[in-house]
């Protein structure tokens, strides 16, 4: 089986937890979006050109005929595939709130720089997300990252959420180093899964290769230095 994995070319953005687990597991997969004729290439996805349900948006995975999007849906999938969950239910349904938890968060940490509009860009709305930083520093990325430190805390076994955590840390590091430098003594679980992930030898490979796209201001994640901790 050779994946395909539909994605904008920018930033590691919402695909970049699929790459982790493919990467992971040594699977085979093309990105398929990277490259000349790249965004073609999704716009069609987009419009269902590679057949089954149309897509909303971006991430999409191909797995034979299989169609898949849906960040959560593709990894719980992808996981089951590859061995990255474990079989029983209670363990495949506590992974797949997880993983929809994350993408609550994520939405969140995409609506700091965007409050107002995805369809306006961040400099139309620099009022909005200097009000509402605050409240994401202070308020909700505690509340989140408190939840999946939890998570570790009560021993959930190893699965694909630990790599998807591994990638929310990197993430929050780019964006909000100030925040993170100041928080992540209060989450000692959640960082030392960040360095347990980051050592696997498959993902260290990856890591330093080409294949991994640098975080930019065209992702979820963007460090805009004002909406950072002040200095
Ligand atoms: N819940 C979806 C969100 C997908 C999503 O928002 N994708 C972004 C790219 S990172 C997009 O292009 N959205 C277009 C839109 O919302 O109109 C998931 O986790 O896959």
């Amino acid at each position: 089986m050779v994946y395909e994995l539909y994605y904008w070319p920018g930033a590691p953005g919402r695909g970049e937890p699929i790459r982790l687990l493919l990467e992971d597991a040594g699977a085979e997969y093309v990105d398929v979006c990277r490259g000349e004729g790249g965004v073609p290439k999704l716009l069609a996805a987009l419009e269902g050109k590679l057949g089954g349900p149309k897509p909303l948006a971006p991430p999409v995975l191909k797995a034979g005929d299989l169609v898949l999007s849906q960040t959560a849906t593709i990894m719980g999938w992808l996981a089951e595939q590859l061995g990255y969950v474990g079989s029983d239910e209670p363990s495949r349904l506590a992974a797949r709130a997880a993983a929809q938890t994350i993408v609550d968060f994520w939405l969140e940490c995409h609506d700091v720089h965007h409050p107002i509009a995805t369809a306006l860009y961040y400099h139309d709305q620099k009022p909005e997300s200097a009000r509402r930083a605050p409240f994401f520093r202070d308020q909700r990325l505690p509340k989140y990252l408190g939840h999946f430190e939890q998570l570790l805390a009560a021993g959930m076994p190893f699965s694909y959420i630990h790599l998807w955590l591994f990638d929310v840390i990197e993430g929050l590091r780019y964006a909000f180093p100030r925040t993170m430098a100041a928080f992540e003594p209060k989450i000692p679980l959640l960082v030392a899964n960040h360095a347990a992930v980051a050592a696997r030898p498959q993902i260290a490979t990856y890591m330093g290769s080409p294949r991994r796209l640098p975080q930019s201001d065209k992702g979820l994640f963007r460090h805009y230095d004002e909406l950072d901790a002040p200095a």
